[in-house]
């Protein structure tokens, strides 16, 4: 089956008992046993709920995997993942992530005996020297948020398995439309189900995708043990917009690709990130391991501070928001919003100046969103 047959079918077949089309919401927190222990195989809704494993089975599929371990949000997900390590291991990690992600591992993490290199994972010789030292996992977020780097996922994965570390893709940014690590040899996918799976700004929620059946049921303990479930609503939720994935990324590709072309020929902008422009350094890369490219954005304005909130208070179609990968158009700042628990001097090394601007292109008429960064950048 191909991927838009996949996200339409897969894990949804009709309920058993009435033969519903779509996957009921399972709203309940126990079932019904029939003899102590003697149970259809569902105990309690942390450990198995039919709704969220709908969920689990559909985007396993469409990231060519075999388990998908769904949670409450895509931190819980990455917190799963630092459950499986123990204190002394070592983690390499992309040094451009979410600033979530690294306040996670540095500050709820690194105290409980955690050690996280951060690497400019975009040169795969950096990567290679960073695992001599071991490592357990390699966490690369490709392309990064807000800078859009890319990682090399298939040479960074063969040399973390040399090593014996795993490789751990945040996809995100990509979404499996557009990239399947796990095809590129990479253990394991993590998505914030919050943007593109979802993709309608109305839920939040993660999910990790692997193919081995013993890191999976290691997963699926850290899932049950330590909790951070989806309800059933939300698994709905997310599984509602996968359906609709495929054609919701191709729009979001043609819409930012005329964006990207727009504001990279306006004399206002000063440089413009978009892995799809033969402009971005490493387009080669973007070429030979993805199809395409999601709606993200990033760009200098030909400012400064000040200019920059003058644009980001002025835009009216796109909203400044924090988040991503929703049908609407969002728009922020990174150095003040997403990326504000990055410290400043890692930031400023990381280029997340105060001129740069985050867009999330949505699936808009494109010509109404071009009028109103036009209008909006008249204020720079
Ligand atoms: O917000 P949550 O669902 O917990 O997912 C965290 C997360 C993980 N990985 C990436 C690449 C992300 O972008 C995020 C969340 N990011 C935003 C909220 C943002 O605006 O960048």
């Amino acid at each position: 089956m191909k991927f838009n047959t996949k996200a339409i079918h897969s894990g949804q077949e009709p309920e058993k008992r009435t033969g519903a089309v779509v996957v009921p919401v399972f709203q309940t927190s126990t079932y019904a046993q029939e003899s102590p222990g003697k149970h259809t195989g569902y105990e309690y809704s942390r450990t198995q709920n039919p709704t969220r494993e709908a969920l689990e089975a559909c985007v396993a599929a469409l990231e060519g995997g075999r388990h998908g371990i769904a949670f409450a949000s895509g931190l819980a997900a990455e917190d799963a993942l630092m459950h499986t390590l123990s204190a002394g291991d070592r983690v390499v990690c992309s040094d451009d992530v979410y600033g979530g992600t690294y306040r996670q591992f540095e500050r709820v993490f690194r105290k409980h005996g955690i050690d996280f290199a951060w690497v400019d994972t975009s040169v795969t010789a950096n990567v290679e020297k960073a695992l001599e030292k071991g490592a357990k996992i390699l966490w690369i977020e490709t392309p990064t948020n807000p800078m859009l780097k890319l990682t090399d996922i298939r040479a960074v994965s063969a040399l973390a398995r040399k090593a014996g570390a795993l490789t751990v893709v945040d996809n995100t940014f990509s979404s499996p439309f557009f990239q399947n690590p796990l095809e590129l040899g990479a253990d394991v996918v993590m998505h914030s189900s919050t943007k593109y799976l979802g993709g309608h700004s109305d839920v939040v929620g993660g999910i990790i995708i692997v193919r081995e059946d013993e890191l999976a049921q290691r997963l699926r303990f850290v899932q049950n043990a330590v909790g951070g479930v989806p309800g059933p609503w939300d698994a709905w939720l997310v599984l509602r917009g996968v359906k609709t994935l495929g054609v919701r990324m191709q729009r979001h590709f043609e819409n930012a690709l005329q964006v990207a072309r727009f504001l990279e020929s306006h004399p206002k902008v000063e440089r413009v990130i978009y892995p799809w422009l033969e402009s971005h350094p490493q387009h080669a890369l973007a070429r030979s391991q993805m199809s395409g490219m999601s709606g993200m954005i990033t760009m200098y304005l030909a400012s400064d501070l000040d200019g920059a909130r003058r644009f980001l208070e002025k835009v009216r179609v796109f909203t400044l928001a924090e988040s991503l990968g929703g049908v609407e158009s969002l728009i922020e700042h990174p150095a003040i919003m997403t990326h504000a628990s990055v410290p400043p001097q890692i930031r400023g090394s990381l280029g997340i100046a105060d001129t740069l601007v985050r867009l999330s292109v949505g699936i808009e008429d494109v010509s109404d969103l071009l009028s109103d960064l036009d209008a909006a950048l008249a204020a720079v």
